[in-house]
């Protein structure tokens, strides 16, 4: 047997569905890191949309496959033509106030497509590690703090198929003996956060008024209470969780929490100005039923596997900043030199 096949033969492999999402591409640069061969599961869309790859695009050991989670078949031809040894499922219709919207559509990507993943596991690659992106969306913040043992009690059509995604998860490591976990994420953050979600619409707002290219910041309800992380420390839990021994269920949080108000305060400091003075109320961003307060207790997954977070809720927002800052001075130049 030649060396080069000795190498391939001996190169670890994994899947990550959602890979040009903000988690997927942390994750990719990870696995790649630690020498996986990492192919990514990415949508078809007629825009480009692999921007938070695109530094990695060249890695050898990345590939990108097309596919989707409501099609049964590109999800059995990616398994039975990889068999990964591990496959993290980061891909889901993920917004919270959109399932709202389109409630069938959430269900079936983000619930049944999990069912679709861990039945081709079952039937093509039984070995394969699963990890789930779990969501502590499925608590519906009754509890003052959240932990494995909290009851769920899902708010929105996106928690409830992520709720019923986490007992399929759970029931398929129970009658099939398979190696597949749930990483019961709270919120993650980073400059590659979409920009509709609350974090990153504050820090785009804060630097963007902060250069003059907008008045105003219009939002919902600032009051709810969440538990931000920063994605790379999450992902870098889901890995630890993937790779342990046993599978089991951890929540993966910070343990910290801030009201949607304090990360304005803390976002728009940073740039010398008072959020007060640009935020106006719109009640489109307002959800049927919302999530009042998130808290994570994160003890089992720091005590089992060692994980803990490195970066601080300061360092999280003051990433972000500058980063936008970064780009917002980009978009001033751009108008400038239209003019
Ligand atoms: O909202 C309030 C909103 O959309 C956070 C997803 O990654 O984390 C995320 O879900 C809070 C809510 O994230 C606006 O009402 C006020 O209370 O950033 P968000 P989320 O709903 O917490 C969990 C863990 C996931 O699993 C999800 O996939 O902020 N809020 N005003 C607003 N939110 C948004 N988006 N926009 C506003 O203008």
């Amino acid at each position: 047997m030649l060396i080069l096949d000795i190498i391939i033969l001996m190169t670890k492999s994994a899947v990550i569905t959602g890979i040009s999402g903000q988690a997927g591409s942390y994750l990719a640069e990870l696995l790649l890191n630690k020498g996986y061969k990492v192919y990514g599961m990415k949508r078809r869309s007629s825009s480009l949309n692999t921007q938070r790859i695109d530094h990695i695009f060249e890695n050898k050991n990345l590939e990108l496959v097309y596919g989707d989670l409501s099609d049964q078949s590109s999800i059995d031809n990616l398994i039975i033509n990889t068999k990964p040894d591990l496959f993290f499922n980061m891909a889901a219709m993920s917004h919270v106030r959109v399932s709202f919207d389109i409630p069938n559509y959430t269900m079936d990507v983000t619930g049944t497509g999990v069912v679709r993943i861990l039945e081709s596991l079952r039937k093509n690659s039984p070995d394969t590690h699963f990890l789930q992106a779990s969501s502590s969306e499925m608590f519906g913040g009754m509890n003052e703090v959240q932990d494995e043992e909290t009851k769920f009690h899902p708010r929105s059509p996106y928690a409830v198929a992520k709720a019923a995604a986490y007992y399929m998860v759970v029931n398929y490591r129970e009658a099939y003996n398979m190696h597949v976990s749930n990483a019961i994420c709270f919120n993650y953050e980073s400059p590659r956060r979409g920009e509709t979600f609350v974090s990153r619409k504050i820090t785009r707002a804060a630097t963007r008024i902060k250069l003059g290219l907008q008045d105003k910041l219009y939002m919902g309800n600032v009051h709810a209470k969440r538990d931000w992380s920063h994605a790379k420390d999450t992902v870098d839990a889901m890995f630890k969780i993937a790779t342990a021994p046993t599978a089991c269920d951890y929540v993966v949080s910070s343990d910290e929490n801030y009201s949607i108000e304090q990360f304005l305060d803390k976002a728009f400091s940073k740039v010398g100005l008072n959020y007060k003075d640009y935020l106006e109320f719109d009640e489109k961003y307002l959800r049927p039923t919302e999530v009042d307060n998130l808290l994570g207790n994160s003890s089992k997954i720091r005590k089992a596997l060692g994980w803990a977070p490195k970066y601080t809720f300061d360092a999280l927002v003051d990433e972000m900043i500058e980063s936008d800052l970064e780009l917002a001075g980009h978009e001033l130049l751009i108008k400038n030199n239209k003019k």
